[in-house]
């Protein structure tokens, strides 16, 4: 299996969570996103959109979008299983993982950032009060289901780790690679410590993948 990612992406990351979590070996093919080798030739006939990750299974046709690859490895490799086994767990957790997926994360991308500095010509002070206000926002609506929600555990959903605690993990490596002060987020980065007692959340975070630099720099 050869997963198309960069060591700070955190769409990669989720899927290299998940892969960890159910025990399969893959190869990882780094694709620069600085360097702008998402916009090559060989990477988009891989995949189209530009983006990591994609996941190439055999001589399959590659696998794109991160829940969708996930949801993917869940049908293929039901265990362990990374969903509640009831209905209404299964929409709680997915729910959680979209306040990060859907309304958090693509707002702060690579391609988002580069429009912001270079077609509307914002300065770095005020892109950077853009990404944060966005991540605060995604990760304070993620701590507030968690503080209403009954089924809030050690993780997001119950006693095991799920998808919603794969997308809050990436979410969290995210702040960290900005420098964001997250104590308005108590139970959000409880959950976060829990998850980086398992080894399949710790070997995945950004600073651990080749490529990235020994320490951040803020
Ligand atoms: N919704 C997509 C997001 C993919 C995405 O935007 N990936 C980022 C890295 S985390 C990327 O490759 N960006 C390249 C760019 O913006 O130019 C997913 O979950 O897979």
């Amino acid at each position: 299996m050869k997963l198309y990612g960069f060591w700070r992406s955190l769409a990669t990351c989720r899927v290299r969570i998940a892969l960890n979590l159910k025990g399969i070996p893959f190869e990882e093919v780094p694709i620069d996103l600085v360097r702008g080798d998402q916009h090559a030739d060989h990477y988009k006939a891989v995949n189209p959109q530009a983006v990591v990750p994609a996941l190439v299974i055999d001589d399959d046709a590659p696998l794109f979008q991160s829940m969708a690859i996930i949801e993917y490895l869940e049908e293929t490799y039901p265990k362990p299983s990374l969903l509640p086994a009831n209905a209404r767990g299964r929409a709680r957790v997915r729910g959680l993982a979209q306040i990060i997926v859907s309304d958090t994360h693509p707002l702060i991308v690579p391609r988002v950032r580069e429009f912001l500095e270079k077609e509307l010509k914002i300065e770095e002070t005020r892109r950077n009060q853009w990404i944060q206000n966005w991540v605060m926002k995604g990760l304070q609506a993620l701590e507030a289901q968690l503080v209403k929600g009954t089924e809030t555990a050690r993780f997001c959903h119950g006693t095991n780790p799920t998808v919603a605690d794969i997308c809050l993990a990436s979410q969290v490596f995210g702040t960290q690679l900005f420098g964001f002060d997250t104590s308005s987020v108590p139970n959000v980065m409880r959950v976060f410590s829990e998850c980086m007692k398992l080894e399949a959340f710790d070997r995945a975070q950004p600073l651990k993948q080749p490529g990235a630099p020994a320490k951040l720099q803020h």
